[in-house]
């Protein structure tokens, strides 16, 4: 017998899909999401594209070091933000940060983290573009591929061990899945049936390696079969389906029902990072073959087609949103670099004689200059 013929019986998995061409929603996998709830995630969307083109500038300008944008991708972290409860924990990777927004921390604390400065919570501790929320549930990414992967089943270990109902998500890219940490995680969150979501954001591109030379998978979400969890493959320009994906994996999560893996099929719209040409390794036409399945613009087709959304309203929206973002840079970019003291703090919970001695010496320095 064939090859071929013994794994006739494995079919690829399919791509859950409710954004129709047409702007409307298919009646068969619709979510039924309150119209609230849909204008709120177009208007979070909005607000992360916006932002990270401000963000983007800022870096040209030589006003940030850093910055790892999202578009073309917001939609799974907004569908994400919006699905969680208030107790589950996010572990993310670079294009995730947005999530921590739509669960309420405030925009000027995010930006002072892009600036590093006396705004930020983390005192300028981490890369820019890294931030992380205690009081939101959401981690610092570390930046290596990989370790939130491991880390979010060993947070959803814990969370069941302490007998909680909230579980967590942990987000990789395409290229994670290659990382050893990746098979060690899908394996302990399988044999363990742990409380977690765990999505790849399947972009095509790791950097400048194609998903096709990333994996011999016919897909991202089949690897999920060899660990005994759920594989989901949704649209993940489609922000009804990855909210219809998120909430039944979160729901299972929480009701003992063990881990799911989803895969969010989607596109990184600009460079990997401020740091990338993406020109150097991906052609135009390929770009502007995404560019018509832009998530934003597929959200905004839905709401014209429900009549909530117009060209006026949109444009009042899109000045709303760039006003709030210009105010937050306004007065973060003010603030002077952290206190000089906090390179010293939070390591010792009563400061040992030597680095007493160190503070000292940078007192005599005097003042640090308000402006970076
Ligand atoms: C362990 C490790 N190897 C390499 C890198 C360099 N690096 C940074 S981002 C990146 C690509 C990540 O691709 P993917 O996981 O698909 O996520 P995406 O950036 O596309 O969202 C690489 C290789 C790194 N940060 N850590």
């Amino acid at each position: 017998m064939a090859i071929d013929e013994l794994r006739a019986d494995d079919p690829d998995i399919g791509l859950l899909r409710v954004l129709r061409d047409d702007g409307s929603a298919d009646p068969a996998t619709d979510p039924r999401l309150s119209q609230a709830t849909v204008r709120q995630a177009y208007r979070e969307m909005k607000r992360v594209r916006l932002l990270d083109a401000r963000m983007t500038t800022l870096q040209r300008q030589g006003r940030v070091g850093f910055y790892g944008a999202a578009q073309g991708q917001e939609a799974v972290p907004i569908a994400t933000g919006l699905a969680c409860g208030p107790d589950d924990w996010v572990f993310p990777a670079l294009r995730e940060q947005s999530i921590m927004l739509v669960r309420g921390f405030p925009l000027r604390a995010f930006v002072a983290q892009v600036f590093g400065n006396a705004g930020d919570v983390l005192k300028g501790r981490q890369m820019p573009s890294h931030p992380s929320g205690r009081a939101v549930h959401q981690v610092s990414w570390s930046s290596c591929i990989g370790p939130q992967i491991p880390q979010a089943v060993g947070a959803a270990w814990a969370m069941r061990a302490r007998k909680s109902t909230a579980a967590t998500i942990g987000f990789m890219g395409d290229g994670a899945t290659s990382q050893a940490d990746f098979h060690a995680a899908m394996n302990f969150a399988g044999v363990w049936k742990v409380p977690c979501v765990l999505v790849c954001q399947n972009n095509h591109w790791s950097i400048s390696v194609p998903a096709e030379r990333q994996t011999a998978s016919r897909t991202f979400a089949v690897k999920a079969r060899a660990y005994g969890i759920p594989g989901v493959r949704v649209d993940g320009n489609d922000v009804l389906a990855v909210s219809k994906a998120m909430r039944a994996a979160l729901d299972r999560a929480r009701t003992g029902g063990g881990p799911t893996f989803v895969e969010a099929v989607t596109y990184r719209m600009g460079p990997h990072s401020t740091s990338d040409d993406p020109s150097r390794y991906r052609s135009q036409a390929e770009v502007e073959e995404w560019a018509a399945k832009d998530p934003l613009r597929r959200l905004r087709q839905h709401l014209v087609h429900l009549g909530v959304v117009t060209d006026a309203s949109d444009a009042a929206l899109e000045a709303e949103l760039t006003a709030e973002i210009a105010a937050a840079v306004d007065e973060v970019e003010r603030l002077p670099p952290p206190a000089r003291e906090s390179l010293l703090e939070d390591v010792y919970a009563e400061m040992p004689w030597h680095l007493r001695e160190e503070l000292e010496s940078l007192k005599k320095i005097g003042p640090p200059p308000t402006h970076v």
